[in-house]
């Protein structure tokens, strides 16, 4: 049989690379992304940063007083998370992995795993490749630099990618996974977190070797059988859960940059298009109806803005998309007279029955 060769994508800092996206002036500032809890001016946490401001010591999660603190004196720059504009790039990235892997399975709003064993023939030389090529299409099309790890399962490949970012590529081939993990500290394996890691080290367990040397019997004894065992495998490299899409997406967007800012309906629209299109090829692809369809903007001002529409009954037409959209877009413009940047177009609401025009045509067809 042939190897398995599994990827793990992960966007780097990615709330902040989108707002240094759109703004690209942000690119050497420290740039701090919080959620604001409302109470006081400063009250909320850090949600992520770039690593502009990591070198000053700002971490996911801080509070955002302290990230304050640490950079005080700095051109730092503070803003507030933005999920549907940050979920619309994720989307338009995901899309193109799909196109690169047999089987995708999305894990985060940032992190994907491809199978790609097919593709590349069993071969990590050609994943290498292959990997960059993925790279080089993502920041062609999108923008967004990410980090690639690569192994004979998926358990190999998140390890190998949290090993070297940003924008990194680490390939751990079959026979080098033993050299890898062993010297890693435990707790860098899933389900090994603060409670586990300090009894495994009360046992003399502190590295993933020291864990893949231990006895197994004693560790089942210790864990239990199902957790005994997840460990002794994952601390030899072994994992064979299957790359697989899970549940239902929420929604299906795409967002693009308009080729000069512009307040012209019909410019804009020939963009939406664009988006449709390849929207509604994802839609076909899932068989999924859906009954809202919204609109994204980006203006000149950075400032965005959204709106929606919910129809009276499921829909699977690429022209119910449109129809929406270009009458979402006219009230919009009628409202705001600034120029919009980046425009985007979501459909949710998802059901798999027919839609009933549908039916009804099967039936005349049919009967
Ligand atoms: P991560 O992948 O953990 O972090 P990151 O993408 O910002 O940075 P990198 O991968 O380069 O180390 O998380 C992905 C996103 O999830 C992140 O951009 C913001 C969000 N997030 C939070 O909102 N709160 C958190 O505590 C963490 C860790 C992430
Ligand atoms: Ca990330």
């Amino acid at each position: 049989m042939q190897n398995r060769v599994i990827m793990l994508a992960d966007f780097d800092y990615f709330f902040a690379q989108c707002e240094e996206l759109r703004n690209p002036i942000l690119k050497d500032k420290p740039v701090v992304v919080g959620v604001y809890s409302g109470r006081t001016e400063e009250s909320g946490a850090v949600s992520t940063s770039n690593y502009v401001a990591r070198k000053y010591g700002v971490k996911s999660g801080m509070p955002l007083f302290l990230a304050k603190r640490k950079l005080e004196g700095s051109d730092s720059v503070f803003l507030p998370v933005d999920h549907e504009y940050y979920d619309q790039i994720s989307d338009s990235i995901m899309q193109i992995f799909r196109g690169y892997a047999s089987s995708f399975e999305q894990v985060s709003v940032d992190e994907a795993y491809l199978d790609v064993s097919e593709q590349v023939q069993g071969s990590f030389e050609r994943a290498k490749d292959y990997a960059q090529q993925i790279k080089v299409e993502v920041k062609k099309r999108v923008g967004v630099s990410f980090t690639i790890g690569v192994g004979p399962n998926k358990l190999v490949a998140k390890i190998a990618c949290d090993s070297q970012k940003p924008d990194g590529l680490t390939i751990i081939t079959p026979v080098e996974v033993g050299c890898f993990l062993s010297p890693l500290p435990v707790d860098r394996l899933l389900g090994v977190g603060k409670k586990i890691s300090s009894r495994m080290d009360s046992l003399g367990i502190k590295t993933i070797g020291d864990l893949a040397d231990f006895d197994i019997q004693k560790l089942t004894g210790i864990f239990g059988k199902t957790l005994g065992i997840y460990f002794h495998n994952a601390a030899n490299g072994v994992d064979n859960e299957p790359v697989q899409e899970s549940g239902e997406a929420e929604s299906i967007s795409r967002i693009g940059t308009l080729k000069h800012d512009s307040h012209e309906l019909e410019f804009i629209l020939q963009k939406t298009d664009e988006l449709i299109i390849d929207i509604f090829k994802e839609v076909e692809e899932k068989n999924l109806s859906f009954k809202q369809v919204a609109i994204y903007v980006v203006m000149t001002d950075l400032s965005s803005k959204s709106r929606s529409v919910t129809l009276d009954q499921p829909a699977k037409d690429q022209e119910v998309i449109k129809k929406n959209v270009k009458v979402l877009f006219e009230k919009f413009l009628n409202e705001s007279p600034l120029e919009l940047r980046r425009v985007g177009v979501k459909v949710s609401g998802f059901s798999r029955e027919e839609p009933q025009q549908k039916q009804l045509t099967s039936f005349f067809q049919t009967g």
